[in-house]
């Protein structure tokens, strides 16, 4: 019998319903609901709008219903961002936006009580001002009557669980984007907690990717008109789903999960932690079956949307196939930007963030809007390429092709940017791979599938990749000596 999963798959920018159906050989995903995911500011905070999200999460479970049913549901999404919820299980407040300004300089004060050294040796994750350890201390510092208040943080896949089904958990995958998992024993680091004086007692309680967490509570049942089907607890950071979607054949592998973020990076059976993955500032993050993701977190495609977001305030409508074709018209190689550099985090004017990052690199500075685009994909390139670079430095391993997953590889020019800079081929696809590493890990929780490699076999039956070939030039080389000495410089 033909089996159906439910995937909620929430990007930053979008979110989607998918239904996954297998065959017992093919994993069938089709898209039934997908809706704009806006974060709202007001009074100077930035806000997930979360009712909205839970809003459109029903119409997708009434959309599947009226499709023919499912049996399970599983639910990704983006790291980092949490709820709060009190004892009589309310959300205290709108889940905060990592991008909003709560964190700033909240590094260098964690940093007060247990030095970067020792934080990077316990907890393996790169140093980024988004990650949850660094918006709950901004929480006991600045507005600590609300943690008083907390019974449970919940982190936000954890959190739409919780909401369909009642039950409280911290999935392992997600958990481990907030710095505050032990990479090792994959346990709270309860040292740690205690070091900063967070509540031990807002911390749910983990379970492994795969879990089935409860069904679907009395009450949605009743409203939607739906049987209390189980709620997977998938690896339920959208990373983590496009790791395990990964068609490779190699247990030596790079992928890039590519889409507002770009995720670059390796699994391990192990965590790296060391002098020099923290030089490089390399995060270990808990995979399914308990790997290790061990990779760079790069801005991604952000740079690009919230440039376009930047036209259009400026009245020119471009689609991001237009803005692909103004920056192929453009110039190559005329100036680059650390993508990372903090002023590109917040939403505002890229451009001009651009322009000055060039004035003050001593650069040329991008005029037409095909020339600070094609400035974001090269640097994003030269940035994969730096990524590279370190990875293979920290785990001593070569890598002869690249994974590209996600959205991101429908962009063909950035897919061909970045086989040309890394000097390494690129298999291009599953663009759904997030959605397809929910589903197969319902169809593994479910019995239907027999483990993650056999996952993986049915997923590389299920797509047709789309190879870039290598192109390496001079050019590049010469690009890439100019991207250093801005990367190293600045
Ligand atoms: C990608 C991602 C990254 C995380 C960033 C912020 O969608 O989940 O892994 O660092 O979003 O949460």
């Amino acid at each position: 019998m033909e089996k159906k999963v439910l995937a909620f798959d929430y990007g930053a920018s979008s979110g989607r319903a998918m239904l996954g159906s297998f065959d017992g050989t093919k994993i069938n995903l089709k898209e039934i609901h997908r809706f704009d995911n806006d974060p709202v500011s007001v009074n100077g905070t930035l806000y997930w709008d979360i009712l909205r999200l839970f809003y459109e999460m029903k119409q997708g479970i009434l959309k599947a219903k009226n499709g023919g049913g499912f049996d399970s549901i599983g639910i990704d999404t983006w790291g980092v961002d949490f709820g709060l919820i009190s004892a009589e299980g309310t959300l205290l407040e709108n889940p905060v936006h990592y991008r909003d300004k709560r964190t700033s300089g909240m590094i260098k004060e964690v940093c007060k009580e247990m030095d970067a050294k020792e934080l990077y040796s316990i907890s393996g994750n790169q140093f980024m001002e988004i990650n949850t350890i660094f918006q709950l201390y901004s929480l006991l510092k600045k507005r600590s009557h609300l943690l008083q208040q907390t019974d449970r943080f919940l982190l936000m896949p954890d959190l739409f669980g919780y909401l369909l089904t009642g039950k409280h958990c911290a999935e392992r995958s997600i958990a481990s984007t907030t710095q505050l998992l032990d990479p090792y024993t994959k346990q709270w680091n309860w040292h740690l907690i205690d070091t900063l004086q967070l509540p031990r007692r807002i911390f749910a309680p983990l379970v492994d990717s795969g879990t089935i967490t409860g069904n679907l509570s009395e009450i949605i049942c009743e409203e939607l008109g739906v049987d209390p089907k189980p709620v997977v607890a998938v690896a339920s950071h959208d990373t983590a789903s496009a790791v395990a979607a990964t068609p490779a054949e190699q247990e030596d592998f790079i992928f890039i999960s590519c889409g507002t973020w770009s995720l670059f990076g390796t699994e391990l059976k192990a965590p790296v932690i060391g002098e020099s993955s923290h030089k490089c500032n390399l995060t270990n993050e808990v995979g399914y079956g308990g790997t290790t993701r061990f990779l760079k977190n790069i801005i991604g495609l952000w740079m690009i949307q919230e440039t376009r977001r930047q036209f259009r305030r400026e009245g020119k409508d471009y689609s991001y196939a237009d803005m692909e074709q103004l920056a192929k018209q453009s110039k190559p190689f005329a100036c680059f930007v650390d993508p990372d550099a903090p002023e590109f985090v917040p939403q505002g004017n890229i451009p001009r963030r651009i322009r000055e990052f060039c004035k003050k690199t001593g650069q040329y500075q991008p005029q037409t809007d095909g020339e600070v685009v094609r400035c974001i994909y090269e640097s994003l390139a030269m940035k994969y390429r730096y990524a590279y670079g370190q990875i293979r430095e920290c785990t001593g391993k070569n890598y002869s092709r690249i994974h590209m997953m996600g959205g991101g590889t429908k962009d063909n020019f950035l897919c061909q940017l970045t086989a040309d800079a890394t000097g390494c081929d690129v298999v291009a696809g599953p663009i759904e791979a997030t959605a397809l590493g929910n589903v197969a890990v319902q169809l593994i929780a479910l019995g239907e599938i027999d483990g993650i490699e056999q996952a993986r076999k049915v997923i590389k039956n299920s797509f047709n990749p789309v190879v870039y070939f290598a192109q390496p030039s001079d050019e590049w080389m010469k690009g890439y000596e100019a991207f250093l000495k801005i990367v190293v410089s600045k």
